[in-house]
């Protein structure tokens, strides 16, 4: 109850933030994008962790407006860079997670084409990470909301792919464009882990099916050095950033392309 009192509120008293990660190019090493992650910040308890007041924001219906603000914020954001880079620069993304809730409530498509045309970003620039277990909790729902998502031209991913129990029955009917590997498969590869068979196996699936891949949580050389002989295509994790604010991404901004 203290949690979801101190939550209340906590955007329109500004300690809410968007965090910004780089995911980067496998084989050139370039800058592709960034998942925005939300960061707060609560005078009374302190940094609350995602994992812990997102599930909150969702069962209380709080989600709505935060994911909205979420949205918003980083379209803005990504479309400030573009601007700083100018038009000859590589294009980037951002990538923002969708709750399972904001997946089966009708409001989504409206908000993501409005943000969209009010920012004048390309579509195809933004991401939007849908879980495995957002899509079971209602597969005819949501196949309904991604349906018209990808009518709109944003790119669908799924996200910490591996870790639902029924991945391979839907993936071919959803329209995603890119599969997020969830770290916890990218934990031990390049060392000889148990996971490499797995990791090889979901790269020669989705790239059957036509997706990218991400692979999430990279931390070492070795990991990405592994991944790459294996063709995968994009990199997220500790080895090339953590999230941190925008103002502190410059030199990535910045970088020649
Ligand atoms: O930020 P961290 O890197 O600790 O993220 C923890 C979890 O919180 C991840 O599963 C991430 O997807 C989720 N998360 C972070 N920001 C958001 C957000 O804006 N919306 C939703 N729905 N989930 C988020
Ligand atoms: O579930 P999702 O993939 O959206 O969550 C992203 C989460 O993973 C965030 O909590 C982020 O801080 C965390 N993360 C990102 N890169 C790394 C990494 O290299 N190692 C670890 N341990 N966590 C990471
Ligand atoms: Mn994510
Ligand atoms: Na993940």
């Amino acid at each position: 109850v203290k949690l979801e009192q101190a939550l209340r509120g906590a955007l329109d008293r500004g300690e809410l933030a968007v965090h910004f990660q780089p995911i980067v190019d496998i084989v050139t090493d370039e800058l592709d994008g960034f998942e925005a992650l939300m960061r707060w910040n609560s005078p009374e308890l302190g940094f609350v962790s995602p994992v812990e007041f997102i599930p909150i924001a969702e069962e209380t219906g709080l989600i709505e407006e935060m994911g909205a603000w979420m949205l918003r914020e980083s379209v803005r954001q990504l479309q400030e860079w573009l601007d700083v880079r100018g038009p000859d620069a590589r294009p980037l993304h951002v990538s923002v997670n969708v709750a399972v809730r904001q997946l089966s409530d009708g409001s989504l498509v409206k908000l993501v084409d409005d943000t969209l045309r009010e920012s004048g970003l390309p579509p195809r620039a933004l991401w939007l990470e849908i879980t495995e277990s957002g899509v079971m909790a209602d597969i005819e729902a949501a196949l309904l909301t991604l349906n018209a998502l990808h009518a709109l031209g944003v790119t669908l991913c799924i996200d910490d792919f591996g870790t639902g129990y029924s991945s391979l029955s839907y993936l071919h009917r959803l329209p995603v464009g890119i599969v997020k590997i969830d770290r916890s498969f990218i934990d031990d590869v390049g060392a000889a882990g148990a996971n490499e068979p797995i990791v090889r196996a979901v790269l020669a699936m989705t790239h059957a099916m036509g997706h990218r891949v991400v692979a999430e949580g990279v931390e070492t050389e070795v990991q990405r050095d592994w991944l790459r002989a294996q063709g995968c295509d994009l990199v997220q994790g500790w080895f090339y950033g953590k999230a941190e604010r925008a103002e502190d991404l410059t030199s990535w901004i910045e970088r020649p392309v």
